[in-house]
């Protein structure tokens, strides 16, 4: 593989894993075909967290070529916890090709790994994506019986 305007490379290998925190926003890319990006954050037991992947959504869809898959990866580097490879809303007007885990629970305190790649193991310069990181927050509670208008 090359070297690539990707400020977050090296990184295709657990032992490789750019460190992220709560909070933090990465903008990278899938290049050249076959890449995949792996970092690793901290976490606590009990924390609440979401991993978001946007190259389509909010660049405009079909504004990325990657169709995005997520992996979290405990602490060993090799079991995968949770992952997704498109992620769509109720309601969505456009399929997305985004991934996203959401609102996972944490199991233990200590390393965990993201694995961001493309589905097809493709890439190159238009293979951009966003990873955002965030805790907490709860799944927004299920819609209940539209109110009864009043009289
Ligand atoms: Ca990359
Ligand atoms: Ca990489
Ligand atoms: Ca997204
Ligand atoms: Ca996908």
């Amino acid at each position: 593989m090359v070297a690539v305007d990707d400020g977050y490379e090296p990184n295709n290998f657990v032992a490789e894993a750019y460190a992220i925190s709560y909070g933090d926003i990465i903008d990278a890319r899938i290049d050249p075909a076959g890449d995949v990006d792996y970092f690793s954050f901290s976490g606590t037991a009990n924390d609440t967290i979401t991993l978001d992947i946007d190259a389509q959504i909010d660049y405009g869809i079909g504004a990325s070529d990657i169709d995005s898959y997520l992996e979290l990866i405990d602490s060993s580097g090799s079991v995968v916890l949770e992952s997704n490879d498109d992620y769509n809303p109720p309601g969505y007007d456009e399929y997305s090709l985004d991934s996203r885990l959401a609102y996972v629970i944490l199991a233990y305190t200590g390393t965990y790994f993201v694995k961001v790649r493309d589905l097809f193991n493709e890439g190159g310069p238009d293979y951009t994506y966003a990873l955002s990181l965030v805790k907490g927050g709860a799944p927004p509670p299920p819609a209940g019986p539209a109110p009864v208008p009043s009289e």
